[in-house]
């Protein structure tokens, strides 16, 4: 697409709409699963909401302004699907059009190409009703509202997303139990809902092909490149079951227009069955990902398990330890630890390389003819000073060096054109609320909203320019 032929190379920052639009009543919106979990539900450990997030909603000129001042060339945004259709389908809410139109013309006003997301979690609270994910009839709805939304912006929007992580997405609805509606380790659901999310996508980028839409459109995974731990014994299988549970069941469909070989073999030795039907083959094939956005943060490292009971390990407060993180799956197999990488506070590993192997990697196994990085970026908590300025070095030293990583695969043919760092500004965190902080500008949640920039945004900035000057 020509959308790289002036500008070479995206560099730009990404949001999602309730994690920093606030306004959870403005304008007609339709209430969203995440406000009714978060007003309802003794499981929102964090206590807190969207209903204001950073106020973007009232802001957003000013944030665009400063991407555009930080001469990023790119933001990416999802849209509230309850600001367009209140109820889920039916009637549109002309505002929530209106909203989004303003967004994009004045990301296209400040010279911002907009890479817009369909969905992002944030499902209107009527379909929640409906069963969520799990009921078919979703996949029609998701594809009915995308055309609603391809009409309305597709004439300046050339960059799409159907969905952003189908499959982190499901880990954390189905098996962590920590986004709505809280299954624990309720693995039918997991293989399910991520079946049924590819086929909403599916139909929806046929809808796009169909209309003959200038741009292109994709889906965003979140990398979970496979690693075995080298004690590991039976190498093949662990292999093959991790990097379906991973990776494939998004990676196949989306990019290859069919799901992987080994599906029913894996989906049974979890003793679950995928609920399909004769039509979906075509719609798989129908409905292939122009690109690939891969959300970078790390690795899965895995080793074999046999015996012993299926649990899940998630640090969801940021305290740092040293207890396991992961999963560990009753005869099939675990998360490893690996004492050589880092760990932030939420026992993550911080790996940079992972960015070259997970690229080269997929590369060569799915051949994507475009791969754009639609997250990476680091979180934690943050002590401003007097002016509320952040020195952020940390965040500065792991993105520089995730970015060599980049630089290194796309030097040596892998067609990645985009970086989108999380997050431009600070926003509601899922699990964390407002605590643990992304953005490299700060959002002073006690001060009106008012935005600061961190060491960080200056240093990115200096780093794009760096780059077109060669
Ligand atoms: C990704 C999501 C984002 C964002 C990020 C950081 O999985 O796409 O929405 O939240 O992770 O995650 P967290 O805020 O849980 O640290």
């Amino acid at each position: 697409a020509d959308i790289f032929d002036d500008k070479d190379f995206l560099w730009g920052s990404g949001t999602a709409a309730y994690q920093c639009e606030g306004a959870w009543k403005a304008d007609s919106k339709g209430l969203g699963e995440w406000d009714y979990f978060n007003h309802h539900s003794p499981l929102n450990i964090n206590h807190t909401d969207g209903d204001e997030a950073s106020d973007f909603y009232h802001h957003y000129q000013e944030d665009i302004d400063l991407l555009a001042a930080g001469h990023q060339n790119t933001f990416r945004f999802s849209i509230a699907w309850d600001r367009i259709l209140p109820n889920g389908t039916g009637k549109i809410n002309q505002n929530g059009i209106d909203f989004y139109n303003n967004v994009i013309d004045y990301c296209l006003q400040k010279g911002l190409e907009p890479n817009v997301s369909l969905f992002h979690y944030d499902l209107p609270y009527q379909l929640a009703l409906q069963g969520g994910w799990l009921n078919r009839k979703l996949t029609d709805y998701f594809a009915d509202y995308a055309k609603i939304c391809f009409e309305n912006f597709g004439d300046r929007v050339k960059i799409w997303v159907t969905i952003n992580e189908p499959r982190y997405y499901s880990y954390c609805v189905n098996i962590v139990g920590n986004y709505p509606p809280n299954r624990r380790l309720d693995f039918q659901s997991y293989f399910q809902y991520q079946y049924n999310l590819m086929l909403a996508s599916a139909k929806a980028i046929k809808i796009f092909h169909n209309l003959n839409m200038d741009g292109i459109i994709g889906i965003v995974h979140d990398n979970g490149n496979v690693e075995l731990a080298p004690d590991t014994k039976d190498k093949a299988r662990v292999q093959k079951l991790s990097d379906f549970f991973y990776n494939r069941e998004i990676l196949c469909p989306a990019l290859l227009g069919k799901m992987p070989d080994e599906t029913t073999e894996v989906v049974q030795a979890f003793n679950c069955l995928l609920y399909q039907t004769d039509q979906d083959e075509q719609i798989f094939a129908d409905g292939k990902a122009d690109y690939l956005g891969l959300n970078l943060y790390n690795r899965q490292y895995v080793t074999d398990w046999s015996t012993g009971e299926t649990a899940v390990f998630h640090n969801n407060q940021g305290k740092q330890s040293t207890a396991k993180e992961g999963i560990r799956l009753q005869g099939l197999f675990e998360s490893a630890f690996d004492p050589d990488v880092p760990r932030n506070q939420w026992g993550r590993e911080e790996l940079p390389r992972v960015m070259y192997t997970a690229l080269t990697e997929i590369n060569q196994r799915y051949h994507p003819q475009l791969i754009m990085i639609t997250e990476n970026g680091h979180g934690g908590y943050e002590t401003p000073d007097e002016n509320g300025y952040v020195n952020d070095d940390k965040r500065i030293a792991l993105t520089k060096d995730f970015l060599k990583y980049l630089l290194q695969a796309k030097n040596e043919g892998v067609p990645v054109h985009g970086y989108y760092h999380w997050s431009p500004i600070d926003l509601y965190s899922w699990i964390n609320g407002y605590e643990k902080r992304y953005g490299m500008i700060r959002v002073d949640y006690n001060d009106h909203f008012r935005r600061i920039p961190k060491k960080s945004y200056y240093w990115y900035r200096d780093f794009i320019d760096q780059y077109f000057a060669g």
